[in-house]
């Protein structure tokens, strides 16, 4: 097609997102194409991005989130208008809360139809129903803004806080037709899409002058932690300084687990002792118990690196707000301990390595314990084994037990290899982060499921099979949500946390072409381990466990409400 102005070349909506994508360097699409946007998904893959098709819009948001997450790049997440959308926005919303880097382009109907509600397919006014869960949310109304709007939604995603953020391309700007040399103009590469930002000399004396006055101080590593790739400079400053670290669940293995200054086996201990408080990329929320008494000290002092200013102050008085990017702060504080050095007391390492080492060997007691059936902790003693013997594997995690258990069993020796539910708890994360860890990095994955967790996303074995990918799906199942053994009252109903009992879900990856195992012993989960993830091919183990296994909500038992009546009237 030639243009009528110029009788040059036309080019189209479609070409332009993919040139644009491609100009700024995106790999990969994960999405699930349909009505308008799979001939986008053709164009893409013919230009050479991958595309990975999912079967549920979710699943393919939380792969693009984790691999925003992975690579500190925005993912890209391609949907369907309407209802495609609308189940994509789970993973937007996770997105945004975990703050990681993720674009969610979606066709949609057409403006003109859809601002009159006269009823066009999948008619939704889709930019607004984003915006409270997004970072920003975006529209692009004519086919020349294309270039523009792709770069102002990746800029916006990855830029200061990393976030999710929606992008709505009417079908109509995909099918519009524009001269192809002034529609190439148009587009443009983001440069420097997250520039560093470094803190005030001030502040960083400030927080150096705190650190070397505390008796007790602490440094808490969350996943903006991870997520900076800033791993030798901020072990090099807790060598330098002496103090212990508490790694929050994603940041576990930025500094390796087995490190002597690591606080994890000794968290309580830390926290409630701890007078000066270091956080790096963690914010004080439900998962530090808002800084509050009595988990902490009532005069602890926080000195926090953020590079979300707003942070500061949300939940305790933010004694030193050190707002820049990680990188940059700690680089500057690591390099202010010329002029100021600082050196944890020793009382205080000792203290806590006296508690680390009390706990692990309570640990290890229950580790040695090897009950018939299995339950969690025997069950993850190979899986500990497997880990510390391959640290490069990627290990993805949910459930309750099945995630608080796997959490503290399984060490971590190798930056960001942990992908959990993370800052909102939720399930469903499970195949879209274990699908994105094998597509981005090409490593082995193991993805450690609780029974129920691995329902949310359970059809993606599919998409792990048609695409071949490295994961080893790992199921604790205990037959239900929390445990299996559930008792309705008037007996003709599952009770409400009841699954189905004595599930074999590795005939499900059967189906698929992927290979299944179903295990009731450690040995045999150790020999099926090995095997599965050797083959580097889909795999699914069955790992059968007393359905009476587990508690309540796992260790957030104190978060359940429980109604006072419900004794008396079962
Ligand atoms: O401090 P002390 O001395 O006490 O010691 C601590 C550590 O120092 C020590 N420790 C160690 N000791 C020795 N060695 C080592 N290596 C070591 N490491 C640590 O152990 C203790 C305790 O440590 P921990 O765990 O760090 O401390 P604590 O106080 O528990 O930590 C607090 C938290 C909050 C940081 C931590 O618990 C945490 O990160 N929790 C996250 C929990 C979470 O997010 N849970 C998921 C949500 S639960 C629920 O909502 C579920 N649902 C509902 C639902 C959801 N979520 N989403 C959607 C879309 N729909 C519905 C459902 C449906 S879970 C769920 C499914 C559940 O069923 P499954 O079948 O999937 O799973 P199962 O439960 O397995 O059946
Ligand atoms: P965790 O749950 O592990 O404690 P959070 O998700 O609560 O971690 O905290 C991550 C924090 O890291 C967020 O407040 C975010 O603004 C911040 N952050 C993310 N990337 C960077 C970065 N490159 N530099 C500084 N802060 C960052
Ligand atoms: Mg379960």
């Amino acid at each position: 097609m030639t243009s009528p102005g110029t009788n040059g070349p036309l080019t189209d909506g479609f070409h332009l997102v993919v040139d644009a994508l491609k100009l700024n360097d995106v790999a990969t699409i994960y999405g699930v194409v349909g009505i308008p946007i799979t001939d986008l998904a053709r164009l893409a893959q013919a230009s050479g991005i991958r595309y990975i098709g999912f079967r549920h819009e979710s699943d393919a948001g939380h792969a693009a989130a984790a691999a925003g997450f992975l690579t500190s790049k925005p993912g890209v997440c391609l949907t369907v208008s309407g209802p495609g959308f609308l189940n994509g926005m789970v993973a937007l919303a996770n997105a945004t809360v975990n703050c990681f880097p993720m674009v969610h382009i979606a066709g949609s109907s057409t403006r003109a139809i859809v601002d009159l509600q006269r009823g066009d397919y999948e008619e939704l006014d889709q930019m607004a129903i984003a915006k409270p869960l997004a970072k920003a949310s975006y529209r692009i109304d004519r086919v020349e803004d294309i270039g523009r709007g792709i770069a102002r939604a990746f800029r916006t995603a990855v830029s200061g806080r990393p976030g999710g953020v929606y992008l709505d391309i009417p079908a109509d700007v995909l099918a519009q037709t524009i001269d192809a040399a002034a529609g190439a103009a148009t587009l443009w590469k983001v440069t420097d899409p997250a520039p560093a930002q470094s803190p005030s000399h001030d502040a960083v004396l400030r927080a150096l002058e705190l650190l070397a006055g505390a008796q007790r101080p602490l440094i808490v590593l969350g996943k903006g932690a991870a997520y900076a790739q800033a791993d030798p400079q901020i072990r090099a400053f807790v060598e330098n300084t002496g103090i212990p670290f508490l790694p929050m669940s994603m940041a576990k293995g930025l500094i390796p687990d087995d490190h002597q200054l690591s606080a994890a086996a000794a968290r309580l201990l830390a926290m409630s002792k701890a007078d000066v408080v270091l956080l790096v990329g963690a914010r004080l929320n439900w998962l530090l118990q808002h800084g509050e008494a009595p988990h902490w000290s009532v005069d602890t002092k926080f000195i926090q690196i953020d590079i979300d200013p707003a942070e500061f102050d949300s939940n305790q008085p933010t004694t030193v707000p050190l707002a820049g990017d990680i990188t940059s702060v700690i680089t500057a504080l690591d390099a202010g301990l010329q002029r100021q050095p600082v050196a944890c007391p020793q009382a205080w390492q000792a203290e806590l390595a006296t508690k680390r080492e009390h706990n692990a060997a309570a640990m290890a007691g229950r580790l040695a314990e090897d009950p018939r059936p299995m339950r969690f902790y025997n069950a993850l003693r190979p899986i500990r084994d497997f880990v510390r013997d391959h640290p490069e594997v990627y290990l993805v995690n949910e459930g309750a037990n099945a995630l608080d258990i796997t959490r503290n069993v399984v060490d971590m020796q190798v930056p960001r290899h942990r992908l959990d539910c993370g800052t909102w708890g939720v399930m469903g994360i499970g195949m879209g982060y274990a699908i994105a860890a094998a597509v981005e990095t090409g490593q082995p994955v193991i993805a450690i499921e609780g029974d129920s967790a691995f329902g949310f996303s359970g059809m993606e074995i599919e998409t792990i099979c048609r695409y071949g990918l490295p994961i080893t799906v790992v199921i604790l199942n205990n037959g239900g949500v929390y445990r299996g053994d559930g008792v309705d009252p008037y007996g003709t109903d599952p009770e409400p946390t009841v699954l189905a009992p004595r599930a074999h879900h590795e005939r499900l990856i059967e189906a698929f072409g992927g290979t299944g195992y179903h295990v009731d012993t450690p040995d045999d989960l150790a020999s099926a381990l090995a095997a599965a993830v050797a083959s580097r091919r889909p795999t699914l183990i069955d790992c059968e466990l007393d359905p009476s296994a587990g508690t309540e909500s796992g260790h957030l038992t104190n978060l359940n409400p429980r109604s006072a009546l419900q004794a008396t009237q079962a």
